[in-house]
């Protein structure tokens, strides 16, 4: 009941809004924003049913997602490495609803909730846990390097904290192709956990955006953990949004899908209006341990997590904010959830129907000629004269 309180507390309460008439509701946000040589945005929000009921359901399908493959790797069907993002939904919810599918994304290798809000379906990315042929990356790159060039989200990175000044390079390539020096440019953004903001890689790439005045937002998801290690062990500021130094930043409560979505609103009107780079913190809390051989437990408590769960849950927040404003019913979501749960486990079941790719796509997408294949985002393979194997009398010749 204590919980159930804080979540209603926590929704804020919408104005404007009334059952059967109105379609819009304001929200107060109710974790302040936080700025860093800025004047942060306004606690307030406005969404409509439509919006609220899409981000529950992108947000509800990660969850779930993620409770399957969770499964499926103790069921030994998913091998390799496998980070979970259930609990850190808002984040790459509120980013997409932020942006349009012309700025770019580029985050870790806890990327199956991002591949999601960028297009793929929960299918494809089942495909990929499974190494399987339809998977986002054809099978070849597995639960850290999921892509999807024609929404332009570059992954999925496995070395922490490298995909942040190909960010940069991202935003770079915004600027250098603008027409005129007035235009509003698109933006990068580049995520990385708290454990990577202390790299010296992410400073390099911020001081060149800075420099040269880029649109890329520098995003940490601080999710409180670097694998077992908490932020106050590893990191000397722990207020990562200030961590740009003379680069502005904000503060986001990443649990509240809305406060991320203006948020990021505010941050990508910054950077794409010439002033250079931003940093962000979003604050968040990853349910699952770090990857699937981290029980998750042995470096903080149950109650910790419960409490999270009970407190700050992301989609708990959404719910709320969609009864209190006369949106829907509990039990409207009730049936909706149910639907969802279906979906996930059908797209399950097809993507366990597929197979490994050929043996021929062993040397496709290394090489390139250059040239496109046909109308996708896909370029031409060129073949190498011989692709060495372990065994070296087994070597495959073309
Ligand atoms: C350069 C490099 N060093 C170490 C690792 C091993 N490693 C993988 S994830 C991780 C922790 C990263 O934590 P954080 O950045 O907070 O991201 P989170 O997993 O919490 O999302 C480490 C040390 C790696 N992949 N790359
Ligand atoms: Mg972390």
């Amino acid at each position: 009941m204590q919980a159930a309180m804080k979540i209603a507390t926590r929704a804020g309460v919408p104005h404007k809004a009334a059952r059967g008439f109105s379609t819009s509701a304001t929200f107060d946000l109710p974790v302040d924003f936080k700025g860093h040589l800025c004047e942060p945005p306004p606690q307030q929000a406005e969404a409509t049913k439509e919006e609220l009921l899409e981000y529950h359901k992108n947000m509800f399908l990660i969850r779930r997602m993620e409770i399957a493959a969770d499964g499926e790797y103790k069921a030994r069907n998913i091998r390799g490495f496998c980070h979970l993002y259930d609990g850190q939904e808002a984040i790459a919810q509120g980013i997409e609803a932020a942006f349009t599918r012309e700025d770019d994304v580029i985050t870790t290798y806890r990327c199956h909730g991002m591949a999601l809000v960028r297009g793929s379906s929960v299918q494809a990315i089942f495909e990929e846990l499974l190494g399987f042929r339809n998977g986002v990356s054809r099978g070849k790159g597995g639960s850290m390097h999921m892509y999807n060039k024609s929404s332009n989200f570059y992954g999925g990175a496995a070395i922490v904290g490298a995909q942040v000044p190909i960010g940069a390079g991202l935003g770079f390539s915004h600027k250098y192709r603008r027409e005129n020096e007035s235009d509003k440019m698109n933006v990068s953004i580049a995520m990385y956990g708290d454990g990577s903001a202390n790299q010296g890689q992410v400073w390099e790439a911020a001081n060149m955006a800075a420099l040269w005045k880029l649109p890329v937002i520098f995003a940490c998801e601080n999710n409180e953990y670097g694998m077992g290690t908490s932020v106050n062990r590893s990191s000397y500021i722990t207020e990562y949004y200030k961590q740009g130094n003379t680069i502005p930043g904000i503060f986001i409560d990443g649990m509240d899908v809305l406060a991320v979505r203006e948020g990021m609103k505010f941050v990508k009107d910054y950077c794409g209006s010439g002033n250079g780079p931003m940093y962000v913190e979003l604050k968040t809390y990853r349910y699952h341990g770090h990857s699937m051989s981290d029980p998750g437990i042995s470096y903080r408590t149950r109650d910790e997590v419960t409490n999270v769960r009970q407190s700050r849950d992301p989609i708990e927040l959404v719910k709320k904010r969609l009864v209190e404003a006369g949106f829907s019913t509990e039990d409207e979501l009730k049936e909706i959830e149910k639907a969802l749960r279906k979906e996930v486990q059908d797209a399950l079941k097809a993507a366990k129907e597929s197979s490994v790719p050929d043996d021929s796509e062993l040397a496709t997408d290394i090489y390139t000629t250059g040239k496109k294949m046909g109308d996708g985002p896909r370029l031409e393979s060129e073949m190498p004269s011989v692709v060495r194997m372990p065994d070296i009398t087994n070597n495959l010749h073309y």
